[in-house]
């Protein structure tokens, strides 16, 4: 038996290695960080359905032929007050500018909007390639699509538009097959099996706040960081996890502690089967309400979360 070891003629030449950013930007609560978990098939980025959840870039990478797509989540993009909204406006055009792409990810739904506009204007001045992203279409007529793809395709020299739900996952295919053409040859940057660069310690945190965006209301969530203080491998395999809720205001530490204190039993509770799930091991939570008047000007604060002082 004779073993082949030329190509045949015709045979395919194999894809070049590729590797690049993509950052995923946009208005608060286009969908984003949805995007960003369901293309990477993983729990990377917090989701809620109030706006400004985000906070950092987050990174997730994955693998699609010979490509490393470095997929970034970034903070929604809206006129900053606080130093802490700042910081996450800030993070957010450093994500795009750091990119060899930009996917500019549209809330189908609410259109084209004054905020959807100054970020489209920004975005071409960077001179960036950009993609037009229109997400939510599974809540949209079809018939509305064409028209606001036109729109929005008159603001800024988009090279490719896409008709996506990151919900449900229509669309994403051929997103993905795109990107993994159009981005630079090159080695991958990434261990291919790793996910992430987010540490376990500020997952945790992120979860945590994940739960207050979710049973807390109105101004709660926006006066609120999470930080994790410790955290152990216990012999038995399960880890032991202390977080320290910030909150701004007396009147925000009672709502977020409850009757009783079922409020942060609750947040607790669930960001602890959370935790479990994506640990993949027993974890016990600890969390601590503490009043922190001015925490969202503090640096500090901002810096354990990863965001850099944005100045002024
Ligand atoms: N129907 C529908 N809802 C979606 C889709 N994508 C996201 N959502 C919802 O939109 C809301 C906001 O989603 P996020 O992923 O947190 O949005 P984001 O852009 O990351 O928001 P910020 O981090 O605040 O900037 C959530 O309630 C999501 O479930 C979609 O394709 N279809
Ligand atoms: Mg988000």
């Amino acid at each position: 038996m004779t073993q082949e070891t030329e190509a045949a003629p015709g045979a395919a030449i194999p894809e070049p290695s590729r590797c690049g950013f993509v950052a995923i930007v946009g208005a608060p609560n286009a969908g984003k960080s949805t995007l960003l978990n369901r293309l990477t098939g993983a729990k990377l980025s917090i989701v809620s359905p109030k706006a400004q959840t985000t906070r950092f870039r987050v990174l997730g990478i994955l693998l699609r032929g010979a490509a490393q797509i470095l997929l970034v989540d970034t903070p929604g993009i809206f006129r900053p007050r606080r130093k802490l909204d700042r910081a996450m406006v800030a993070a957010a055009w450093t994500g795009a500018e750091d990119a060899d792409l930009a996917l500019m990810l549209v809330d189908a739904r609410a259109g084209v909007t004054d905020e959807v506009r100054g970020i489209i204007a920004r975005l071409a001045e960077t001179k960036r390639r950009a993609w037009l992203v229109l997400n939510k279409v599974d809540i949209v007529p079809p018939e509305k699509l064409l028209p606001l793809t036109a729109t929005l395709n008159a603001l800024a020299p988009f090279e490719e538009t896409f008709m996506v739900s990151a919900a449900n996952g229509d669309g994403l295919d051929r997103l993905l097959d795109r990107l993994a053409t159009a981005l630079p040859e090159g080695p991958h940057l990434y261990p291919d099996d790793d996910l992430t660069d987010l540490t376990d310690r500020l997952l945790a945190a992120e979860i945590v706040r994940e739960q207050i965006f979710m049973q807390t209301h109105e101004e709660v969530p926006y006066g609120t960081t999470v930080e994790t203080e410790s955290w152990q491998e216990k012999p038995d395999g399960s880890v032991r996890v202390e977080a320290t809720i910030y909150v701004a205001r007396a009147g925000q530490k009672a709502i977020l502690i409850g009757q009783g204190g079922s409020r942060v039993r609750e947040i607790g509770a669930k960001a602890r089967q959370q935790l479990t799930t994506l640990l993949e091991r027993p974890v016990h939570l600890f969390l601590n309400v503490k009043e922190r008047p001015g925490w969202d000007e503090e640096r500090a604060r901002l810096r354990a979360i990863g965001l850099d002082d944005p100045g002024a």
